[in-house]
């Protein structure tokens, strides 16, 4: 026993990067594990049924698998120097909102921009992936193992919805948003003002690993969006580092504002998840009454598969197919849980909130079971 907690995480992945940010901005003593560690295999991955990273042991030995559960594990004993949520209404369905489109609504851009610019990505990744996955291996044969790793992800990635034919739909999406949040990010340190709240923590799981540090999307960071640059820099400094807000204190905005800039935040979040969310939980529903899971069943079952079957929807003149994977069903709940809790007058401010950014289907469009999270799993409730 230490006294200081793990986190097994890779700079390499995605949802790592979001408790990571989360520990970094709260002070947490921490070390970095490598899930190559022996102890990896040997101790974690038999209590947790499968592979898979963040996992976090604290130092009495208890392991919290998740990004979120792992924010909720300090939120839920008041150790949160910063807390990520905000007290306020509509702050906080904006930060559930964009903690949502952070960690799946923005995989699209994510995948692509990792997986189909293999000129400027591919000796990179395949050298991260090597270099994290296999240490103890010598470089000139870890090339080979991870060029497997690849393969695995970029049919992943075609799983996400990125194909040829979105491409181009894809890459004019995500330069909208990157300009919607550079513009954002000039006026705000954070989404929400001076901290960072699980909105920020969900949104650098996308904005991070891939889309602002695999050399294509970094690039193109750095040439078009250099406040957003700013925030994951930010993102990964124990202090507030906004040297370009002068003034500003760690302290959310007040009165329960929602700026101008994070309104057409949300919009975009209409215009580019909402349609994804409609299909997925319309087919999770014909899914759950023709197959009727037993209560408490794990997802995926004994196969661990993440996905249930693969949804269509329109966006931008495409038809898109992508997999639907409970999961989501569980990040979107949050929000639904969230605005149920409010009382009428809190519900009405929230309630005009989505009518203006074109988000009022996010509270209605609900799944017939709940999907939650028990040893380390996601369940049909
Ligand atoms: N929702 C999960 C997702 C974690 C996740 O998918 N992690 C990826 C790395 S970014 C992983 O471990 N993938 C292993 C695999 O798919 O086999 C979380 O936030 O912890």
């Amino acid at each position: 026993m230490t006294d200081r907690f793990k986190l097994y995480t890779w700079s390499v992945s995605l949802y790592s990067g979001k408790a990571r940010a989360y520990l970094i901005k709260q002070h947490i003593d921490f070390d970095d594990i490598s899930p190559a560690s022996p102890e990896y295999d040997a101790d974690i991955r038999p209590q947790i049924g499968r592979w898979i990273i963040p996992v976090m042991v604290t130092p009495q030995g208890e392991i919290v698998q998740d990004g979120t559960d792992i924010i909720d594990w300090f939120e839920a004993r008041n150790m949160a120097r910063l807390p990520a949520y905000p007290k306020t209404p509509r702050q906080l369905i904006t930060a559930l909102i964009m903690e949502l489109f952070g960690g799946e609504g923005l995989l699209r851009p994510a995948m692509h921009y990792r997986w189909n610019f293999d000129d400027d990505n591919l000796d990179f990744i395949l050298q991260q992936f090597g270099l994290f996955a296999l240490p103890q291996v010598p470089p000139a044969e870890r090339r080979d193992m991870a060029l497997h790793a690849a393969g695995r992800m970029r049919k992943a990635a075609v799983a996400f919805g990125v194909t040829a034919e979105t491409a181009l739909a894809i890459e004019a999406a995500y330069y909208e948003t990157m300009a919607a949040f550079d513009a954002h990010f000039a006026a705000h340190p954070y989404l929400l003002g001076g901290a960072p709240t699980i909105g920020d923590y969900g949104l650098f799981a996308a904005l991070y690993a891939h889309l602002g540090r695999d050399p294509h999307p970094l690039r193109l960071m750095q040439e078009k969006a250099q406040m957003l640059l700013r925030w994951t820099e930010r993102m990964r400094n124990p202090s507030a580092d906004m040297v370009e807000f002068i003034g500003r204190d760690e302290s959310l905005l007040a009165d329960d504002a929602i700026p101008e800039t994070l309104k057409v935040l949300l919009a975009r979040v209409a215009s580019d998840y909402l349609p994804e969310i409609e299909a997925m939980v319309a087919f999770s529903n014909n899914w759950l009454a023709e197959n009727k899971p037993e209560p408490n069943e794990v997802v995926g079952g004994e196969s661990l598969g993440r996905g249930i079957g693969m949804c269509q929807f329109d966006w931008r003149g495409h038809t898109v197919t992508a997999m639907v994977m409970p999961y989501r069903i569980f990040m979107l709940q949050r929000i639904q849980d969230a605005y149920d809790a409010l009382d009428a007058p809190a519900r009405d401010a929230v309630d005009a909130l989505l009518t203006q950014t074109g988000l009022s289907a996010l509270m209605t469009t609900r799944c017939t079971r709940r999907v939650e999270r028990e040893n380390h799993r996601e369940i049909w409730r």
